[in-house]
């Protein structure tokens, strides 16, 4: 490098050779706090209320369903879910003709507590045969597919089992050609809470698991399905998202209060692309591998690492850092750019 002739001749000029006059268009600069986080982001918005959900809300929204007790004293569980052929929003002004459960993508989060009776009721309202595959343990009649619950346009079949293993889990479509299905937006997340009771060597951690207590309240849970869309039938991706808005939170920061815990429930059901990632910036997390376990399968790492159906739960926390924007993105470089990539807008406890 050689220095300009007014700068130090000992000390290296960092900027030599670089015209600083354009760093604030720079794709690549930091994030900061009141600034467009470097121009990192769409062109517009996605409109969210003609899409008829927002990744934002989708983040805390669980769906529980409805409940009731059995003549055996267990809880039965209730879902309803529809499959609705919709027009959505992935980009600004990129629309995709999808196939969605309950008309969003991904579809309903469904939360059940580890040993209940679950009961899904589903009607096929689109234009395709489609089912509910469930990734858990389950007979044969309801598995979802050919012959087992996968039905025709007009059609109703209710899934009943057992909420087992308590985990982070995933439903899809199991309707042939199964790569069409899916990405078009069959899919969601299906978590089951362990039960307190029956994990006495872990009962805190199984508390703070389970959604409604008191132990579960004091966390920021999120729900997060890695995702993408192939926009010219060329059998590849053309945008990726977390949530399937392209960039939706680099244009709304997911606000973190950071005097407590964060907890993600993270699903890859990315199409195409063999494997996809979540990495966090400026802070390490654990993981628990498909959520199975009250202990970590990885502790303090950054980046792990998800193949298609594959999912986990990550928790960390930012108590230590200083308030400010810390990005998270998958580590593929080209999923980033995109359109998967997003701030966790850290800040001071409110009052
Ligand atoms: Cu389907």
């Amino acid at each position: 490098m050689v220095a300009s002739g007014a700068r130090s001749q000992t000390k290296p000029d960092p900027t030599a050779g670089h015209d600083m006059s354009t760093m604030m268009d720079d794709p690549y600069a930091a994030p900061m706090p009141g600034m467009a986080h470097g121009n990192m982001t769409t062109v517009g918005l996605v409109d969210h209320a003609r899409n008829g959900f927002d990744p934002t809300a989708m983040l805390t929204d669980w769906e529980t369903g409805r409940t009731e007790q059995l003549s055996d004293g267990r809880t039965l569980r209730t879902f309803e879910v529809d499959a609705i052929d919709k027009e959505i929003e992935i980009a600004p002004g990129i629309f995709f003709p999808a196939w969605t459960f309950n008309g969003r993508v991904p579809g309903p989060a469904l939360r059940a507590k580890e040993g209940e009776r679950l009961r899904i009721i589903f009607r096929n309202f689109g234009s395709h045969p489609h089912s509910m595959h469930f990734h858990g343990i389950h007979s044969a009649r309801m598995d979802g597919v050919p012959g087992a619950g996968l039905i025709g346009p007009g059609e109703e079949f209710i899934y009943e089992f057992d909420a087992k293993p308590f985990g982070c889990h995933l439903y899809h479509c199991h309707a042939f050609p199964l790569k069409r299905h899916m990405h078009k937006g069959m899919y969601g997340l299906f978590v089951i809470d362990p039960d307190p009771a029956l994990r006495p060597e872990h009962v805190a951690v199984a508390a703070s698991r389970l959604l409604g207590s008191s132990e579960n309240a004091e966390w920021q849970e999120m729900a997060m399905v890695m995702n993408a869309f192939d926009t010219n039938f060329d059998g590849g991706n053309e945008v990726y998202a977390c949530n399937t808005v392209a960039l939706a939170y680099m244009n709304v920061p997911i606000r973190i209060d950071k005097s407590r815990p964060v907890r993600i429930y993270l699903l890859n059901v990315t199409e195409f692309d063999f494997i996809n990632s979540f990495h966090l910036h400026a802070n390490f997390f654990d993981y628990y591998d498909t959520g199975t376990t009250l202990t970590p399968t990885h502790r303090t790492v950054d980046v792990i690492m998800q193949c298609q159906a594959q999912r986990g739960i990550l928790e960390f926390s930012f108590a230590e850092h200083e308030s400010g924007m810390y990005m998270f993105h998958p580590h593929q470089s080209e999923f980033t750019e995109l359109g998967w990539m997003g701030l966790f807008d850290v800040q001071e406890p409110s009052a």
